[in-house]
């Protein structure tokens, strides 16, 4: 096990004071431990892990530092791009670390959706000419290899942390925004409650989770739900997808976090979706489901937004009441939008979908080809 905060420090005492990422259920302890510790210009959680290697390439150019990049496995990809051509040695050559969560290392147990990518982690990086350690309990020595590496060679260079690395860090900094009276699963309730036999794509993390979990509580099947295990950000394209194949209404059910990965996909979501497309955005302004970071939510104007890329009509609610009368008025319209604002939690003993991914993916198909 590493010490969260001596790891810090030796980053901090080695010039590493800039870092960027994605949180990461993984590396909870280590996120919560830089939020206290960093002041919140150098510690900034990006859109998604491709911004954030843009974030720490910038830092960079303009203090000729390394910055750190810490992400989940799962955002390898997003971080592909601008790796290869930016940060490469053939193009600008600009030294950064890269901390990674290995969820899905071949072994461990893990879910679905992080069964390949656990597998084909190292394999990325090697295919990248990334150079990588394993960290270990001597991680000084990992570090210092490492760090000298990129600087000597100016390259990006990467941590790659199995699950229970890192010890346990407790937050000094608690502050939560609150944006909401109810949880997101009490929210969620109503909306299922609300929307009946319409077709639902929920998102990543804990919403889909939940989905699941009410469905089974109300005896109900799962035909009507794609939950989006994997594949954050992407809600609202699938979501558009799936609706220009059927009459039905679907209801695109996001989370903040995952809008704002992929804020793009809304543009394109709005301008191209027919009538059929609802769009629900959960706000609590938190990466809720792996430890609360926050997200920028808070401090932008999702309903102007929403508007700009083509959901004229946009509601707002923040209890039981307020969520029924906007579904009701929005089962009636076209396309349009919903934002919701709970607080943050969930439920200690929330479990995760009985299902397989592909028998999700087959009960949906055959839902949707029925009316
Ligand atoms: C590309 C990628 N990066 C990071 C993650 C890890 N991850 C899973 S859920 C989640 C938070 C989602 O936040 P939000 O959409 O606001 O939903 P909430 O958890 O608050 O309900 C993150 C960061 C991931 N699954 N995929």
């Amino acid at each position: 096990m590493v010490d969260t905060e001596k790891f810090y420090e030796y980053l901090v005492n080695h010039d590493l004071d800039f870092f960027t990422g994605v949180p990461d259920s993984l590396l909870k302890e280590l996120c919560a431990c830089i939020k206290d510790k960093s002041n919140n210009k150098h510690n900034i959680i990006a859109a998604n892990e491709g911004n954030a290697v843009g974030l720490a390439a910038g830092y960079h150019l303009s203090t000729g530092k390394l910055g750190v990049v810490y992400m989940q496995n799962s955002g390898e990809g997003n971080a592909v791009n601008p790796l290869m051509s930016l940060a490469d040695l053939k193009v600008y050559s600009i030294p950064m670390l890269l901390i990674i969560g290995w969820r899905g290392e071949p072994g461990v147990h893990d879910e679905p959706q992080h069964v390949k990518q656990g597998e084909v982690t190292l394999k990325l990086l090697e295919a990248m000419d990334i150079e990588y350690r394993i960290l270990s309990d001597n991680f000084e020595e990992d570090l210092k290899y490492l760090i000298s590496l990129a600087k000597s060679d100016n390259k990006p260079v990467a941590l790659v942390i199995r699950k229970g690395t890192f010890s346990k860090y407790s937050p000094i900094n608690k502050d939560k925004a609150v944006m909401g009276e109810l949880l997101r699963e009490e929210a969620l309730d109503v909306i299922l409650k609300e929307i009946g036999d319409d077709m639902v794509v929920s998102t990543t993390g804990k919403e889909s989770r939940e989905i699941f979990e009410l469905r089974e509580k109300h005896g109900q099947g799962h035909e009507h739900d794609f939950l989006t295990v994997g594949s954050m950000g992407h809600t609202s394209s699938i979501a558009l997808g799936v609706s220009i194949g059927t009459n039905r209404n679907v209801w695109c059910l996001d989370g903040d976090g995952s809008f704002i990965m992929h804020m793009g996909g809304l543009a394109i979501a709005g301008v191209n979706a027919g009538s059929n497309l609802k769009y629900v955005i959960n706000n609590n302004a938190a990466h809720e489901s792996v430890g609360g970071q926050p997200t920028v939510s808070d401090k932008i104007d999702i309903k102007s937004i929403l508007k700009a890329c083509g959901f004229s009509s946009t509601y707002e609610a923040r209890t039981k009441e307020e969520i029924k009368d906007s579904i009701n008025k929005m089962k009636k319209e076209g396309k349009c939008a919903l934002i919701l604002y709970t607080k943050q939690g969930s439920r200690e003993d929330l479990g995760r979908p009985t299902t397989t991914p592909i028998q999700n993916k087959v009960a949906f198909m055959n839902e949707i080809k029925k009316q």
